[in-house]
């Protein structure tokens, strides 16, 4: 198999497996233990000098960030799920793609944490316009794209999902409709399946 992911059930690498399903790519799982700190030792560290979950090897090329791992995905294996270069939708497509790890992520992190910060320099703006923008995205549609799913859904909406299951985020019905749409999917439910057998393996629960 030529593709590794650095994998712990309990990371974003567990997300990553669902881009996998989606993309109908193998890829071997070797486990990074980051409840041991396992992440931060010498092999991953080579890879990835954040020492953080997760990392995809591909080949000589190592992909990290769960968004670019997820794009990457469909750009290289399955081209079905990403609009190709020359159609407009792309923009939409890279739009909600980058916003849910720059701007979701950092805006729920910091309203957790009271983090203050100036709305004009953070590049999260607040918290309510971060909810407003995200709504924005999908009111009124299937998917990000329309009726059409795309990796995008992985990453925004595997966001969103994350952002519910963990309650941070008020379960706004046009969230949760999206959310168990995905949830509908069956690559959506292999993963789960996955990564629920990974964590009974793992001795966790
Ligand atoms: N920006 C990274 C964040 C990766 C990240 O923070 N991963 C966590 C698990 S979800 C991790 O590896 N934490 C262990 C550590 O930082 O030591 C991404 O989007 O993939």
């Amino acid at each position: 198999m030529a593709l590794t992911l650095y994998y712990h059930p309990y990371s974003r690498a567990a997300g990553t497996l669902w881009a996998l399903e989606e993309a109908g790519v193998d890829c071997e799982l070797r486990v990074t233990n980051i409840m041991k700190g396992e992440q931060k030792g010498a092999e991953l560290i080579a890879k990835n000098p954040m020492g953080k979950l997760p990392t995809l090897v591909d080949g000589d090329v190592v992909v990290t960030e769960a968004a670019a791992i997820a794009l990457y995905l469909a750009d290289r294996y399955a081209p079905q799920l990403a609009p190709a270069v020359s159609d407009p939708a792309r923009g939409t497509y890279l739009r909600w793609s980058f916003f849910a790890p720059s701007v979701i992520e950092p805006a729920v992190m910091a309203k957790m944490t009271d983090w203050p910060v100036k709305e004009v320099a953070a590049g999260w703006g607040t918290h309510a316009a971060m909810l407003a923008a995200a709504e924005s995205a999908i009111a009124g549609r299937q998917y990000v794209l329309g009726d059409t799913f795309s990796m995008a859904d992985v990453v925004f909406g595997g966001t969103l999902r994350f952002m519910l299951d963990f309650k941070q985020i008020e379960p706004a019905p046009v969230f949760t409709n999206y959310v168990d749409r995905l949830k509908q999917r069956p690559a959506y439910q292999r993963a789960e399946e996955r990564n629920l057998a990974m964590r009974k393996q793992l001795g966790l629960q």
